[in-house]
């Protein structure tokens, strides 16, 4: 017997009881961790779960997140059937239908838009969910619309686009050999439990953290040797600044810039503006500080980083300001060596696990070569030329004008329209739609605008696929089977492939057969990753030896790093800047009305995004929407903990309770989204969004704040 056998036995009180443990993963969170999950199965039923032991990810540890797993699978609002709705949009009166009704509407609908409109008109969508996302851009595109896109318009791509423009590649962390972390808007304690040991260990081998955060936060506390303490969206000057002090100090790599990088002298001539003089005006810190950061730059001999893909794109300048904090890498050589920022291996949904699958091929097998621009495109040609999916966040606009083209129907798998800035404008354009389908687990209030409403499954109720860092994979098996007539996602992506018979054999043939196609190069089949219980080793990790990639060539216009980028040169009618240019990110609102700033989104342990504040644990933990500000303003304002506040913007209010807190700088505002109730979003400019990404500005808008008289 086993270790696990013999702790399993004594956990269990005895094989009679008829408890069965079996495998699946967590997918409420990030495909970064999805951590491996012990289902205790009775009759049918999860009754208990559990972190798995021996799991590549999580090694038996659950956060608060995955811990709600069970409330998540029986949340009462679990949709059952699928629906066709009978009242108003936005109403929530529907009835139920068969699963042949509901393909046989869908078809009749989306093929009468293609006829009319051109397949264009029809945009597929994607919630934050990821698993399934290879299988629905195909889709797309076999149905022959350039219209695939996702919550990636308001998340991790922008990064994506920045290491795009200046590497080729994403560039990632080696924390393990590093003897500097720069962890800029860096709090994994929040956003990445096992993160956050990563970097606990680390600290405890005598790593040096450099943190830079616009709050005071657990990652400022416990690894900070040095603290930096910017306003909201100004990181781009202040690594600017940085820059300045390295290179006229000569603390730089020359000879690396000088073989690997390009645009280093208009770079640094540029950076001499951020200095001294101006600093702390532009990003409140202290010059004294920037000098600080510069020495533990200049003192370590490998820097690696991480500069969160959420927080610094968040502002409409984010592009920028990531790019900015990117070139820290360049001018002192901590690229592509051990312990530096490194290429690695993409394999699979957003994540590298350092061996490659046919993953691109497949999701790009089928795009329609003479389609017209994907929405957004023109709005954002930078975001078109790297990413060539459409811009979300336009989506709003085209729909409401038809301009370049009408977009008229939406097929969505969980969409939530709050995460668009200025939520009610995408409600708004719901509205207008001609057929709307919304998949999901629940009858959110997207799902309410639907005119079918198809019910999706949780990971417990399906098998998938799944590679992690190492080299190793696992295909999951159902736990249990799909509640009421739930279905895994990718099943009613190929069930639809057949009723409207796209061109698309490998489609037509299943979610396995996807698969086996995509893994096809690895020594072992879906069937045999279907046997094992823990993730298997299938591929050797690619190594690389220092400089390789720079040697040979990045995949950017000059090979080299660019500082400066040639591709945005190279198009001057798009009016971008090649230079990691800085520009304030506050909108142009009254600053005598308006005097402090807006930001939302900063995680919350418990919770993601609309996902687990209906989970009864987890929301007990937070009940109430709660604005931080500083203990300082609210004294200002005769404020005390749990008084009323109303937040205001050129948009709209918001009421919420107020959490007066060290861990806030003065005239930044603080409220977590995902509370339907006082919607952070329902306040923000759908138009205040970064021209190179079109991310949307959820962490810089000019608000005001005073008591709520009404309660
Ligand atoms: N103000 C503000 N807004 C933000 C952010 C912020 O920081 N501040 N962050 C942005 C970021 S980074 C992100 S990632 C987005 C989050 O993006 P959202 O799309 O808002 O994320 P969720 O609300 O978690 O999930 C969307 C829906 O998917 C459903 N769902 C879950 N699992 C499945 C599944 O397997 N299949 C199907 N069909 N549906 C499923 C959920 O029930 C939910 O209704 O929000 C963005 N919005
Ligand atoms: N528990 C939990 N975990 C999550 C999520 C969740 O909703 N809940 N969401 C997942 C998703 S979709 C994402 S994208 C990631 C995001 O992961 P993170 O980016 O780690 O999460 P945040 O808390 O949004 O931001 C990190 C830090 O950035 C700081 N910050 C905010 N604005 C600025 C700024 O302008 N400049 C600087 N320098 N710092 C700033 C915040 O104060 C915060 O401490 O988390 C993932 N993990
Ligand atoms: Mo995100």
């Amino acid at each position: 017997m086993t270790n696990e056998e013999r702790r399993l036995r004594a956990k269990i009180p005895g094989a009679d009881t008829g408890i069965q443990v079996k495998r699946s993963i967590c997918d409420i969170c990030s495909p970064g961790m999805h951590c491996g999950l012990s289902c205790y199965v009775k009759d049918g039923q999860v009754i208990k779960i559990e972190g798995t032991d021996g799991h590549p990810q999580n090694d038996g540890k659950l956060c608060t997140k995955g811990l709600a797993n069970r409330q998540y699978l029986y949340r009462k609002d679990r949709i059952m059937t699928p629906l066709r709705r009978v009242g108003e949009r936005g109403e929530g009166k529907f009835e139920p239908i068969s699963w042949d009704e509901a393909y046989a509407e869908i078809t009749e609908k989306l093929n009468a838009a293609k006829a009319q409109y051109g397949p264009e008109s029809v945009a597929f969508y994607s919630g934050y969910s990821k698993w399934y996302r290879p299988m629905l851009r195909r889709f797309a595109y076999s149905f022959g619309s350039p219209n695939y896109g996702s919550e990636s318009s308001s998340c991790y791509t922008a990064a994506f686009m920045a290491w795009k423009t200046a590497a080729g590649d994403q560039g990632a962390a080696d924390m393990a050999n590093c003897d500097l972390f720069l962890g800029w808007a860096y709090n994994p304690f929040y956003s990445n439990y096992m993160g956050a040991k990563r970097a606990m260990e680390a600290k405890a081998r005598g790593v040096k953290f450099l943190i830079v955060d616009t709050r005071y936060t657990p990652a400022a506390e416990k690894l900070a040797d040095v603290f930096l303490q910017p306003r909201s969206g100004t990181d781009g000057a202040l690594a600017h600044a940085i820059a300045n002090v390295l290179i006229s100090r000569g603390q730089i790599d020359k000879e690396f810039i000088a073989n690997y990088v390009y645009g280093f002298e208009e770079y640094a001539e540029y950076v001499k503006g951020f200095h001294a003089g101006n600093i702390e005006e532009l990003t409140g810190v202290p010059y004294a500080d920037v000098v600080k950061a510069a020495d533990l730059i200049a003192s370590s001999e490998r820097m690696s980083s991480y500069e969160s893909s959420a927080p610094i794109p968040h502002h409409k300048n984010g592009f920028q300001n990531y790019r900015a904090i990117i070139s820290l890498l360049a001018i002192t050589g901590n690229f592509d060596r051990p312990g530096c920022q490194s290429p690695v291996v993409h394999t699979y949904i957003h994540v590298e696990c350092g061996f490659p699958l046919h993953e691109e091929e497949f999701q790009y097998g089928t795009k329609p070569q003479d389609a017209p621009v994907p929405v957004g495109g023109d709005r954002f040609p930078l975001w078109n030329h790297l990413e060539g999916e459409m811009q979300a966040m336009d989506l709003p606009r085209q729909i409401e004008t038809g301009e370049p083209y009408p977009v008229k129907a939406v097929f969505a798998l969980g969409m939530n329209a709050r995460m668009w800035p200025d939520d009610g404008r995408m409600f708004a354009a719901l509205q207008k739609l001609d057929f709307f389908v919304d998949t999901d687990l629940f009858l959110t209030d997207t799902a309410k605008y639907a005119d079918i409403v198809l019910p999706a499954c949780t990971s417990m109720e399906r098998g998938e696929f799944k590679p992690y860092p190492g080299g190793v994979a696992i295909y999951t098996n159902p736990v249990i089977p799909p509640l009421g007539e739930a279905k895994s996602d990718v099943d009613i992506l190929c069930d639809l492939a057949n009723r409207l018979d796209l061109d698309d054999g490998l489609l037509k043939a299943g979610y396995e057969a996807c698969v086996q196609n995509i893994i096809r190069d690895l020594d072992v089949t879906t069937a045999e990753l279907k046997q094992a219980d823990l993730p298997i080793k299938v591929a050797e990790v690619e190594r690389f030896e220092p400089l390789e990639h720079v040697k040979k060539g990045l995949r950017t216009p000059t090979g080299r790093f660019e500082l400066k980028s040639a591709i945005i040169e190279a198009h001057p009618e798009w009016g971008l800047d090649a230079l990691p240019t800085y520009t304030p990110p506050l909108d142009a609102a009254d600053e005598r009305k308006y005097p402090f700033t807006f930001t939302s989104g900063s995680r919350i342990p418990h919770a993601i995004h609309s996902r687990l504040h209906g989970c009864p644990n987890n929301r007990s933990l937070r009940p109430d929407p709660t604005a931080d500000m500083s203990v300082e303003d609210c004294a200002a304002l005769g404020l005390k903990e749990r008084d009323r506040i109303v937040i205001s913007t050129e948009r709209g209010e918001v009421r919420v309770f107020v959490h007066p807190t060290p861990a806030m700088p003065q005239g930044l505002v603080n409220l977590y989204h995902g509370y339907s109730e006082a919607d952070a979003n329902s306040i923000l400019d759908s138009d205040h969004l970064d021209p190179y990404s079109g991310f949307p500005a959820y962490r810089s808008t000019r608000c005001g704040v005073r008591k709520d008289d009404a309660v």
